[in-house]
């Protein structure tokens, strides 16, 4: 059985495209953490914990996401046999608390690793893929409604996203429901809009939002009230016919597992980065398939490595009912690996080359890797 050398991890800086506003953040730059894992027949694996806006969105940031893996979590696998990645988990979860993302990223890696030893896809360790493509929609977060508008429509042109959601929360909730009429209205009846709140309503805001984006026919709200308010989003579930979808407020398989207690009839956003890898995001989806809870794809705007990881755990799923927003490294002005994502006819296709299916090039990982 080989053995594990080598754990390196990176912090790489790529601009975006054009600043992405969240209700808690701006974003013009993604800062990823990059794993490369090696063992003693020189495979290596790699992973990405990428979160958003260093410290805005949750309590990872890029630096402690390296330094934490390099302290406490590296030493923990260094020069073992890659035996059992279910095992090494384990002691990880044993030995580290939280730390979700550099949790996702390792595990990650070492799936990629396990992968490439063993001449198959990530997706054929997890079971086996039942979707060779998945529905990918586009966030619109210029902060400018003709902007917004614009871009929608040359991402329709393209027939590369057809579904879109839009970030609100940031300004008063009259301007933000303005806002959001006005793109439906020029995108039309057959183009769904969602929207995402990043929990920046308390409920009496979200009652008055909610009421009038269901008016308008927006097809979903995610996130409206903050993350461990579950009773508000039990009730606003209840006084809705739009759905919910609870993201920030579902990590784990055990906050699952509380909120659908609770009566909630929404939906949940699966993430590798907040569960803690592709296998605690697989848990997420067992718990809502038991509770009548639909799941959508989430991404915490990771670049190929963590996007590629994320689709090979999707396409194990049998029924994504609210698609993907597997966009992340569309959303950057480079890619720095040879073998980017296939969009295409609005969804992503899920790689099938061993590992991840990627390859880095060094030249650009070099480039941008922060020195
Ligand atoms: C979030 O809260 O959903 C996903 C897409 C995006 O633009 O931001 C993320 C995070
Ligand atoms: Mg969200």
């Amino acid at each position: 059985m080989s053995k594990i050398t080598s754990i390196n991890t990176f912090i790489v800086d790529i601009p975006t495209i054009r600043p992405h506003k969240l209700s808690m953040t701006s974003m013009s730059v993604q800062s990823m953490v990059i794993v490369r894992i090696s063992d003693d027949n020189g495979l290596e694996g790699i992973g990405e914990g990428t979160t958003i806006g260093g410290l805005a969105y949750g309590p990872e940031s890029p630096e402690s996401i390296k330094t934490n893996i390099d302290k406490y979590i590296a030493p923990l696998i260094l020069s073992k046999p890659i035996d059992s990645i279910n095992a090494f988990m384990q002691l990880l979860n044993q030995s580290v608390r939280g730390n979700y993302i550099a949790k996702s990223a390792i595990e990650t890696a070492l799936l990629d690793l396990r992968g490439k030893q063993l001449g198959v896809p990530v997706s054929e360790l997890l079971g086996g893929a039942c979707h060779q493509k998945l529905d990918c929609l586009w966030v619109l977060a210029s902060g400018d409604t003709e902007k917004d508008i614009a871009e929608a429509q040359k991402m329709i042109a393209q027939r590369r996203h057809c579904h879109f959601k839009m970030k609100i929360g940031a300004r008063a909730v009259a301007d933000d429901v303005a806002h959001v009429k006005a793109v439906k209205q020029a995108l039309g009846s057959d183009i769904s809009i969602r929207v995402d709140v990043n929990q920046a309503w308390n409920e009496i805001n979200a009652v008055k939002g909610m009421q009038a984006l269901q008016d308008a026919g927006i097809d979903l709200v995610e996130q409206p009230t903050p993350a461990k308010d579950y009773a508000a989003l039990v009730r606003l579930s209840e006084k809705f016919n739009i759905p919910i979808l609870a993201d920030e407020s579902i990590a784990d398989s055990q906050d699952a597992y509380l909120l659908a207690k609770q009566g909630f009839s929404g939906s949940v956003a699966l993430k590798i980065a907040k569960a803690g890898g592709l296998k605690g995001a697989l848990d997420v989806a067992a718990v809502c398939a038991a509770s009548g809870i639909d799941v959508y794809g989430g991404t915490l705007l990771e670049g190929s490595i963590g996007t590629a990881a994320a689709l090979h755990a999707w396409s194990t799923v049998p029924n994504m009912q609210f698609g993907t927003e597997m966009f992340g490294p569309l959303l950057l002005q480079d890619d720095f690996t040879k073998t980017p994502l296939k969009y295409r006819d609005f969804g992503v296709e899920i790689p099938t080359l061993p590992g991840l299916g990627l390859e880095i090039d060094e030249d650009k990982f070099t480039q941008y890797v922060r020195k």
